[in-house]
């Protein structure tokens, strides 16, 4: 069974880049199908912690890294990734990129912060990296590709077109002196001789790696509450994070995803604005954040926590159509008296087993909650699942019950091999 597809279930950082690079060792490519560096993932490897933004994390693997065609690239931070892995002795031949990719320019950085500020109380709290202003660009029609760097000239005259543009709001609503043109073809000039070589037809070679049997691993980023259609919206990324998304930023029928892989941690955390029901604002949620080192690896932000929403992975397992799910971080819940699981939400007087879309609706939300017994055993070093407090197996099982999707794996620890396989 050649497709694998790893997904974040929540918000984000429930711990794929962890999982993808143990899984990696087994794969023959690993492809970023969505998002650009608003991802940070995080990979511990003989005690050297690794944070990856835009390459793919199976990139520490022999595996083909390839950055899909539904991706957003930042050239100037590709190349930074690339050089720090470099300086660590490591090989990168191995990474590609999409010539479908769309490049995150400068001007989409800048936009994404001047429009952050001018939300004020509205703002979705964007890791302003350019994510949201270059998928724009790119349905607006007027992105430019990394395969346009393969012909220079053509490069110039769309850069040209899309900045007159751009200047004209940066201008007259930013109040903003804009961008030179002169100056960004020179700084893509510096770096194009470096970013060609690496430019490919990904759905090709991804197509024909299928059809040849090869292990393919499309790894996720952010995750399915922040999919532009089924998250919380507009509090959302500007990319379909989800298993449907592999089929059209990747350019792989439905057909060929064979295990789909739902990555959940076993307690909630999200970063930026918007909804989050089991949000503890008490001592419960600092302790989360301070045992699970609850802190973006991409801008440090604080990240809010609270109990594991069984609405929010109970619809992640349908929308990806989960095959399986691997609980990651259960080691911090270790020393709790009390767990709680959010199993329902409830509305004006009613219960709500499903995440309502209305934005107003959600924001009244409260958890109903299930009270299961902790356990005070350190989990951490455990290799099998029969080693694991009874209280332990009873949460796994409790949420495997109420979403309805088997737990295939376990993650104890933020090493590549602390995991625990469940048959
Ligand atoms: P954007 O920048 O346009 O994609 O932001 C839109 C929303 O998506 C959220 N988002 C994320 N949430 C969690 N983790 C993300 N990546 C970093 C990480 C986070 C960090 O993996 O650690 O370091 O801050 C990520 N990327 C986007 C974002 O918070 C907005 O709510
Ligand atoms: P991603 O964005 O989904 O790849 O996740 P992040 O890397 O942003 O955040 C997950 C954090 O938890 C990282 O610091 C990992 O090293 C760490 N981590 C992953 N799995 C585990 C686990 O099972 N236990 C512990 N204690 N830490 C983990
Ligand atoms: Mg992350």
């Amino acid at each position: 069974m050649p497709g694998y597809v790893v997904v974040g279930t929540q918000w984000g950082d429930e711990g794929k880049g962890k999982v993808v690079d143990y899984l990696g060792s087994e794969m023959d490519y690993v492809v970023r199908f969505q998002g650009g560096n608003n991802a940070g993932h995080t990979v511990v490897v003989n005690d050297d912690k690794v944070v990856l933004h835009l390459l793919p994390s199976g990139v520490l693997q022999q595996a083909t890294c390839i950055i899909g065609p539904g991706v957003v690239v930042d050239p100037f931070v590709f190349l930074k990734e690339i050089a720090s892995l470099e300086e660590k002795g490591m090989d990168t031949g191995h990474v590609k990129i999409s010539d479908c990719s769309h490049i995150i320019m400068p001007y989409h950085v800048r936009l994404d912060a001047l429009i952050e500020e001018s939300l004020k109380e509205q703002r979705i709290g964007t890791t302003k990296r350019g994510i949201g202003p270059c998928y724009a660009d790119k349905y607006s029609r007027f992105g430019i590709r990394m395969g346009d760097l393969l012909d220079f000239e053509s490069f110039k005259v769309k850069l040209k077109h899309a900045l007159e543009q751009k200047n004209i709001l940066f201008k007259n609503v930013y109040h903003d002196e804009g961008f030179v043109f002169e100056e960004l073809v020179e700084q893509f000039a510096q770096i194009r001789e470096k970013l060609v070589p690496r430019i490919i037809n990904a759905q090709i070679e991804v197509n024909n790696a299928l059809d040849e049997n090869k292990q393919v691993l499309f790894e996720g980023a952010q995750a399915a509450m922040l999919d532009i259609n089924y998250g919380n919206y507009p509090y959302v990324t500007s990319s379909s994070p989800t298993s449907a998304g592999v089929c059209t930023g990747a350019g792989v029928s439905p057909k060929k995803l064979d295990v789909i892989i739902g990555i959940a941690k076993a307690y909630s955390t999200r970063v930026g604005e918007g909804p989050f029901v089991s949000e503890l604002h008490d001592e419960m949620g600092e302790w989360l954040r301070e045992k699970g080192g609850e802190y973006g690896a991409t801008t440090g932000r604080p990240r809010r926590c609270g109990w594991m929403d069984v609405n929010v992975v109970k619809h992640a397992a349908m929308i990806n159509g989960l095959t399986d799910l691997v609980i990651t971080k259960l080691d911090i819940l270790s020393g709790l008296d009390k767990i709680k699981l959010c199993v329902a939400y409830e509305i004006d007087g009613k219960r709500y087993d499903y995440i309502p879309s209305n934005m107003e609706d959600l924001k009244k939300a409260k958890p109903i909650y299930e009270e299961l017994e902790g356990w005070k055993e350190d989990i951490s070093t455990m290799k099998t699942y029969e080693e694991l407090p009874e209280n332990t197996k009873k949460y796994l099982r409790r949420i495997e019950e109420l979403c309805k999707t088997r737990i295939s794996m376990v993650s104890v620890g933020p090493e590549r091999n602390c995991n625990i396989y469940i048959h």
